[in-house]
């Protein structure tokens, strides 16, 4: 396996409303990490093959695949990228009390972010569909277009 980011492809799965493929986006920029960006179109409803393989359990984005290996959830893709690509800046606080402390916050944000993130993807669905004439309100909610 490499040791070192460089040295194998890389590709992020991600949508464009998701802040958790926006936290490995990040995290690779910051090392000036090469990567393929691939876009789940619909995740909600719809998921590449791609993504049930690479993450079967949760089968959700991000997922970081970089040379046949798979890395799911956001905050793990961070600490991998920031190990596996050992080049400065470092994402992570080098001292493990300050580690865990970032840690915490960014847990503690994920508890808040996700159920704003499903409101706000199913609800730009629902805006989408009514602007276009295409359901009301009601028909919108139980099938957005
Ligand atoms: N704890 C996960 C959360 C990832 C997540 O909720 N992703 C959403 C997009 S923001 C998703 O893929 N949802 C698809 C689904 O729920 O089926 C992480 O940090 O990566």
């Amino acid at each position: 396996m490499a040791q070192n980011g460089s040295n194998s492809t890389v590709k992020l799965l991600g949508t464009w409303s998701s802040p958790f493929a926006l936290r490995g986006r990040v995290a690779l920029h910051l090392k000036s990490a090469e990567y393929e960006y691939i876009e789940e179109a619909d995740v909600l409803n719809s998921k590449s093959d791609l993504l049930l393989k690479s993450n079967p359990i949760h089968k959700k984005v991000p997922v970081l695949i970089h040379g046949d290996v798979s890395i799911c959830e956001s905050l793990n893709i961070v600490e991998y990228v920031d190990e596996s690509w050992p080049s400065k800046p470092s994402i992570l606080p080098s001292d493990f009390k300050d580690r865990a402390a970032a840690r915490f916050w960014a847990h503690f944000v994920d508890g808040n972010v996700s159920s704003f993130t499903n409101t706000f993807v199913s609800d730009a669905r629902l805006f989408k569909g009514l602007r276009s004439n295409q359901c009301s309100i009601k028909d919108c909610r139980t099938n957005p277009k």
